[in-house]
């Protein structure tokens, strides 16, 4: 199987896909989507223009829900999805809010949040980083507001993610792992939104308070291969 991931390194979705790759012990190759022509192929083939994407053998799978079911099916062993029905809804339930909620916290302590909003544009690299600093920036703070989290109050939105975190931690009493001592789907999406919150001021100094979350990363970092 040839693999070739059009990827972004500090996307929570990209996390989560290396490190799938990675605990699978698949090798691939990595295609930056910011240097080269790479960006234009995959405006080409993708019709969200998202990453992660995924060219198994030719085929573009796109959505990193998608890539982790496609890898998963073509390599089985370690699985991502338990074969038990009641922890398989599980499993999906926690990744998709992982995805779909968790990650907008990240966006918001990266983007819209006084002291990430001031750092965040330094993080690019290279000739288009103030181009790309503004441009994400302000794309990132569109869509906050559309979803709504943009127009909270930054009190209200801390309270929320030290809720959620709280949560996890309780989940996590006990057990290695989301479900138990398996990782499985959902433990990768969180370790991908958990790894992007943790690069921010804010998310940094919530996650430093509660050791059993900052333990549960180590040991997710722990699954993937010592070269990357
Ligand atoms: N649901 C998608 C989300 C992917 C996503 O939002 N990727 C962001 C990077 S973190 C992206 O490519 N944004 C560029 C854009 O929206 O044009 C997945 O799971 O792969």
């Amino acid at each position: 199987m040839t693999l070739r991931l059009f990827d972004f390194a500090g996307s929570p979705f990209c996390i989560k896909i290396r490190a799938i790759l990675d605990h699978k012990r698949l090798r691939y190759e990595r295609i930056d989507i910011l240097s080269g022509i790479s960006y234009l192929e995959l405006r080409r083939r993708n019709p969200t223009r998202k990453v992660p994407a995924l060219e198994v053998d030719g085929r573009l799978v796109i959505d990193s829900t998608e890539i982790a079911y496609a890898l998963d099916d073509a390599h089985p062993d370690p699985p991502l999805r338990p074969a038990d029905p009641r922890l398989a809804a599980d499993n999906h339930v926690l990744e998709d809010w992982a995805d779909e909620s968790l990650y907008f916290y990240g966006l918001w302590c990266r983007w819209q949040e006084p002291e990430g909003r001031r750092l965040a544009p330094k993080t690019f690299r290279g000739p288009l980083a103030p181009v790309l600093g503004a441009t994400v920036g302000s794309s990132a703070r569109s869509q906050l507001a559309a979803q709504g989290i943009g127009r909270k109050p930054i009190a209200l939105v801390r309270d929320e993610l030290s809720r959620s975190l709280q949560s996890l931690e309780t989940r996590l009493e006990g057990r290695d792992y989301l479900l138990g001592h398996v990782p499985y789907l959902c433990d990768f999406a969180l370790m991908g939104q958990l790894v992007y919150l943790q690069r921010t001021p804010m998310g940094a100094a919530l996650l430093d308070r509660r050791p059993a979350m900052t333990s549960y990363l180590d040991r997710m970092r722990a699954l993937r291969t010592p070269d990357r």
